[in-house]
């Protein structure tokens, strides 16, 4: 296995023109993997879901996916986590129903040794350790069996204050990074976790922290790939956007599946602007993630 994500996967119901939700596939980490695995890693998920409908359609999705699913608990006493997207004036807006869910019980008990032996990376996120005490501790030693067995960690913070406080973020985010290799922060959640606005003060900010590669990611203005000796601006694609919802998880599946192919991290990062912008297409978060030839034609006309 190439990639494994740690995290809660989400039934998603997102709003139509009409005021009807559709439902779809969320969760940033579930989102991250498919992307991954659609664009040609070989991935793994540790997750939890219950005994339940909508856990039966996430094990059919990643089974669909191919994404490997022996780390998913079916957890017969609690349930799969759901939210709803609306949209508004500011883009889209999560409303969460998830707490006491299945993956919120994942614990440091779950996190075993031999799921790192002969892997390359490990995926985690600042929403698993957000939603319960006992899935941040697993997150936590995650990582350290990480470090133990030489594999690459990559970190999305993906700020959702409505799952924790800024302060409590700030705290596990930042003592987090210490054991970080690439952190893929977007612009606004950054802004909200240091207080800075200038892109360039934020990546000598992290670069502070002694982490290898920062990849900014900035929307409509592309991302800016760092490490201590080199800095990058790559701009992004203008495409007709419909829904950013789960545009930064392809992002990030999107680049650390190009490294892992060989890429640069410019090349890299070029690919998952494209993989980014192609993916807010469509409504929800999974359904509109695009395959390798997709990313692939889309560069070839436009890069
Ligand atoms: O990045 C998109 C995710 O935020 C979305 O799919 C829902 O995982 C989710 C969350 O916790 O916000």
């Amino acid at each position: 296995m190439d990639i494994l994500a740690i995290g809660e996967p989400l039934i998603e119901f997102s709003e139509s023109a009409d005021g009807k939700y559709t439902s779809g596939f969320g969760g940033d980490t579930s989102n991250f993997i498919i992307a991954a695995s659609r664009l040609g890693a070989s991935v793994g998920y540790q997750s939890a879901v219950g005994n339940d409908t909508f856990g039966s359609k996430f094990i059919m999705l990643w089974n669909k996916e191919k994404v490997n699913t022996k780390l998913v608990k079916i957890d017969p006493e609690h349930h799969t986590g759901l939210y709803f997207i609306s949209y508004g004036d500011n883009g889209h807006e999560f409303t969460y129903h998830r707490k006491g869910s299945a993956a919120s019980y994942l614990s440091e008990n779950d996190i075993k040794e031999e799921s790192f032996m002969g892997l390359s990376y490990l995926h985690i996120s600042g929403i698993t350790q957000a939603i319960s005490t006992e899935s941040c501790d697993a997150v936590f030693k995650a990582i350290q069996l990480a470090k133990k067995h030489c594999v690459t960690v990559t970190y999305d913070p993906n700020l959702r204050l409505k799952l924790w406080s800024l302060e409590r973020a700030k705290a596990i985010i930042h003592s987090t990074l210490s054991n970080v290799d690439i952190f893929l922060p977007s612009l606004d959640d950054v802004t909200h976790l240091t207080g800075l606005t200038d892109p360039n003060q934020i990546i000598d900010f992290y670069l502070d922290y002694k982490i290898k590669m920062v990849v900014l990611k900035m929307g409509k203005e592309g991302s800016i790939v760092a490490t201590s000796d080199m800095r990058k601006h790559i701009p992004a694609f203008r495409v007709k956007s419909i829904d950013a919802t789960g545009a930064g998880d392809t992002f990030d599946g999107a680049f650390i599946t190009r490294l892992l192919k060989g890429d640069t991290p410019d090349k890299a990062a070029l690919y998952a602007n494209a993989a980014a912008a192609l993916s807010t297409q469509g409504i929800g978060a999974v359904n509109p993630i695009p395959i390798q030839s997709e990313v692939e034609q889309f560069l070839n006309i436009n890069a």
